[in-house]
């Protein structure tokens, strides 16, 4: 940020092991150890023109097939498929919304990649039919580490592997072998075509035995037990540079294969950042295949451009409030870096959980763009039929509450895509002339207009929120705040987490249920909260939520809404089938200053209610979202 609210961006793509240190504003030392300098200076002015700028230049997020944005249960420590599926019974009994379940390793046989173990996970494939009974959807893991010490013809992705030569080598030229979980391993070399190639294969083999629908690409760092390899690794320039970036252990090798080690395009010393790229990019390409849908991704590592290929997650946090409130920086942070698609593991990885804590964080969990609750082997459930009815109820209503706002989520990662905006946005972005906003991390924004203001601390009803100067909205009531640029305290029981509407903006909500798919034919809620002078904008994306390059290929409907001068008009900019089967049942406008004598949808008499707190709303709408339609009051 300068001063005067204009910013600027400053990126150097560079693979190579680096460390940055903060000087004395303005300055910063920064230090790789190889490679290519590519410098680019982004103008600006604002914030978000930076960003866009920057994923100008990385590469444009994917837009996510639908169930993405569902909520994702999973944890290290089903003990089997049966578990497994009980946990997803009893959220159903419970009607608590979940579009999404997840297998750790343990699912495999052996902890080997491309199996499922015969015994305890014998019911797996049954288990993933019934998920897609339920419009519901399964993810596994997966590391890359091929068990190298199989009998011979027994294992086919290592003897496969051996055959097309995919794995990373030693200094030598012979196949490096490392450590994970499965004993002794390989690493595939993703930045060879033919390993995408053999990484398919073994996809789809795999698939016909059960049928997943997205991958977690976990340990991919790469990471590794031993330092460098079973023999460790050569003493050379390579290994210990003239001078090491403060990396985890203090050497390149630590935790992860040789630096000398060989691939494909180059040394690992080049390469080692780019591993998490490449194999979500073979993942990615992989899953289209397989599916002929969007590719659903999640990886541990990152590097510019992943956004076009995968989201992440924020890695192995502990069920804490310090990590909890450290998640909303990890958020926006991703967001700004163009991998929109990002969360942190709800309720806590490590550590047991503890119920209010957990249900604070699934009210914030609600709103990161991905959602998924997971938990550490050995700690008991997290999930929320594991908690009493009490925070059962509050976590099923913050879920709920995000259902209900997916077309709004879904929209802003249209424009992720198409113009690189974030989804997750700081208050800063849109208020870069108030610097207060700067040093905010403890609430955020959902695009331009919805204010998240969670509850970080235990123990307290209530939570402290800055709302920059304009009028906000009470999302649940409509209750007007104005603010001249403030605190203001809010009133948070247990079971409700902030939300406020800022003026000027109209936002497509929907009817929530308890799968994203049986929601997506509900009738729409458009909600509008008025500027002093009657004014708001909004708008809508819609297309079937999983054909490849919808939006690229005209199968696609957006609509913008306008409200101002007492009408709110409706424009399709863009029609396809998709959309017009559903309808517009309700709308309700915030801040509209007397009450009106009639009401007019389309030029006919509507009835309608207003209430104290300035709220007009008009139900039994009917309308049909691909034709043009004005509601207006006298
Ligand atoms: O060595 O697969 O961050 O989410 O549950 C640990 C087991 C490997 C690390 C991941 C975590 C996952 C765990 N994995």
């Amino acid at each position: 940020m300068e001063d005067g609210g204009n910013s600027h961006g400053f990126f150097m793509l560079n693979s190579n092991a680096m460390d940055v240190i903060l000087q004395p504003a303005p300055a910063l030392t920064w230090r790789a150890i190889g490679g290519i300098l590519d410098f680019y200076v982004f103008l600006g002015p604002d914030p978000a023109s930076v960003i866009g700028q920057y994923v100008d230049v990385i590469g444009y997020p994917a837009m996510p097939i639908y169930w993405a944005l569902g909520y994702h249960l999973c944890r290290w420590g089903y003990k089997t498929s049966n578990s497994t599926w009980d946990v997803v019974k009893s959220m159903r009994n419970n009607r608590i919304p979940q579009d999404v379940q997840w297998n750790d390793i343990d699912y495999m046989d052996q902890f080997m990649d491309f199996t499922y173990d015969p015994t305890k996970f014998d019911t797996l494939p049954e288990m993933v039919k019934d998920l897609h009974a339920h419009d519901q959807r399964y993810v596994i893991i997966l590391d890359p580490g091929i068990s190298s010490t199989q009998p011979e013809g027994s294992y086919w992705p290592y003897d496969e592997g051996l055959r097309r030569d995919v794995f990373i080598k030693d200094a030598e030229g012979k196949t490096l072998i490392g450590k994970v979980w499965p004993g002794l391993t390989a690493y595939p070399d993703f930045s060879d075509n033919a390993t995408h190639e053999w990484w398919y294969d073994n996809l789809q083999r795999f698939h016909k035995k059960v049928q997943f629908d997205g991958l977690w690409i976990d340990m991919n760092e790469p990471s590794n037990f031993l330092d460098g390899s079973t023999n460790g690794c050569p003493s050379n320039s390579l290994e210990n540079p003239p001078y090491t970036p403060g990396v985890l252990g203090g050497l390149l090798r630590a935790k992860t294969v040789c630096a000398t080690a060989q691939q494909k395009q180059s040394t690992h010393y080049n390469m080692h950042s780019l591993y998490g790229l490449m194999e979500a990019k073979a993942s990615a390409s992989a899953m289209k295949r397989i599916t002929s849908k969007r590719p659903f991704v999640i990886s541990r590592s990152t590097f510019p451009s992943q956004g076009m290929y995968s989201g992440h997650w924020l890695g192995d946090n502990r069920s804490q409030w310090k990590d909890l409130y450290t998640s909303i920086a990890g958020i926006l942070t991703f967001n700004l870096l163009g991998i929109p698609l990002v969360g942190a593991d709800i309720c806590g990885f490590g550590e047991e959980p503890q119920e209010e804590l957990c249900i604070r964080w699934t009210q914030l969990g609600a709103f990161y763009p991905f959602t998924r609750n997971h938990n550490a082997i050995d700690m008991k459930p997290q999930d929320p039929t594991a908690f009493s009815p009490l925070a059962r109820r509050a976590m099923k209503q913050a879920l709920l509450l995000r259902y209900s706002l997916f077309p709004v989520l879904y929209t802003l990662f249209h424009h992720a895509h198409v113009h690189g905006h974030t989804v997750a946005r700081p208050l800063m972005f849109e208020f870069p002339k108030d610097v207060r906003t700067y040093g905010i991390d403890k609430q955020f924004l959902w695009g331009k207009s919805l204010l998240v203001t969670p509850v970080l601390d235990p123990g307290v009803d209530y939570v402290d929120g800055y709302f920059p100067e304009g009028l906000w909205y009470d999302y649940y009531t409509g209750n007007p705040m104005p603010s001249k640029g403030e605190e203001i305290r809010l009133h948070a029981p247990l079971d409700k987490i902030n939300l406020h509407l800022r003026e000027g903006s109209v936002i497509p909500t929907q009817m929530p249920n308890i799968t994203l798919w049986v929601s997506s034919g509900q009738p729409l809620h458009l909600v509008s909260a008025l500027s002093d002078d009657g004014s708001a904008t909004g708008d809508l994306y819609w297309d079937d939520g999983e054909t490849i390059d919808a939006y690229e290929n005209d199968q696609y409907s957006y609509i913008i809404f306008n409200v101002a001068q007492n009408m709110m008009t409706s424009e399709v900019l863009h029609s396809s089938v998709e959309a017009t089967y559903i309808t517009v049942e309700t709308a309700s406008f915030y801040g509209v200053k007397q009450k009106p004598s009639r009401v007019l949808v389309n030029s006919q008499d509507a009835a309608f209610t207003y209430s104290t707190n300035k709220m007009l709303t008009v139900t039994d709408l009917g309308l049909n979202l691909s034709h043009n339609f004005t509601i207006s009051w006298m």
